[in-house]
């Protein structure tokens, strides 16, 4: 019996032997057969080095999702908590990104000097932030928009920029909370114009033409800056902020985001 069995195993063995031998010189054969030149057709699309790598991604045609889902004007809070629930799904997941920062319909990832990831390349850093972001909207949708169905699925755009020194990557995320304090200024004042004032929006439009140089010079109080946050990354764990970074404050109390470990 037990020499029967022996026999089979070993005629078992031969067999997926010969099997394995086939299939490995097909492989070989299909490694290097004539369409093999295809690959040459890939571009090269390696971030430079030791540098910053940011992703930053943007809501497609949000003019339109925000009216069809009813976000309150200007600034809908559950759609702001909907974004930064996303921004921690994706740091949870993608460990390399030390600091990311949204306002409205975008978010910026940045992802620590030194990773490696996908040897540094640009697409695969692209696509999975952003694949993971579209899909954690969705996934997320019911618990912060309860009684609002989501009516179609939303897509987002991404992009990859480079940054070479600490300054230029603090100046970016600068300008994208500039952006931010200007966007907000306008909406707000537009709407309370629209809304407490019962101004057309044209009529709010060209008040605010008017008055542009007066408004931008205006600060808004802190309950009405309500679009913008950061999720940095404390040891292993993002933590929702929402605060300056503009300023020197935000850096001189996590050296860590922009340290040489990084
Ligand atoms: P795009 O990015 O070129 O595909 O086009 P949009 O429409 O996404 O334009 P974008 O990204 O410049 O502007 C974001 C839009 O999202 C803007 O029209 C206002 C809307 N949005 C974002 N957050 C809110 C919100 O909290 N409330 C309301 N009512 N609208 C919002
Ligand atoms: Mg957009
Ligand atoms: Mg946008």
């Amino acid at each position: 019996m037990w020499v029967v069995c022996r026999t089979k195993v070993c005629d078992c063995l031969a067999a997926a032997s010969v099997t394995l031998r086939r299939s490995l010189s097909l492989g070989a054969t299909m490694a290097k057969s004539k369409f093999e030149y295809v690959r040459d057709f890939e571009a090269d699309d390696t971030c430079l080095p030791h540098c910053w790598v940011v992703v930053r991604l943007d809501g497609r045609n949000f003019h339109r999702f925000a009216e069809k889902h009813n976000f309150a004007k200007p600034n809908d809070s559950r759609a702001l908590h909907l974004m930064n629930k996303c921004a921690q799904t994706v740091m949870e997941e993608l460990e390399d990104i030390v600091i990311a920062y949204g306002q409205s319909d975008e978010y910026s990832f940045v992802f620590r000097r030194k990773s490696n990831w996908f040897k540094r390349r640009a697409s695969k850093f692209m696509t999975h932030v952003t694949s993971q972001f579209a899909s954690s909207y969705v996934f997320y949708w019911r618990e912060f928009f309860k009684d609002q169905p989501l009516l179609y699925p939303p897509g987002f755009d991404g992009r990859v920029v480079v940054y070479p020194s600490n300054q230029t990557l603090k100046d970016y995320l600068s300008w994208r909370q500039a952006d931010c304090h200007i966007n907000n200024l306008y909406n707000t004042v537009f709407w309370a114009l629209v809304q407490q004032s019962g101004l057309t929006p044209v009529q709010a439009q060209e008040r605010l033409q008017v008055d542009e140089v007066t408004t931008k010079a205006v600060k808004l109080p802190a309950e009405m800056e309500g679009k913008k946050m950061t999720v940095a990354r404390t040891r292993t764990k993002p933590v929702p902020s929402h605060c300056d970074i503009i300023g020197d404050a935000f850096w001189k109390d996590h050296l860590e985001i922009l340290g040489e470990d990084s």
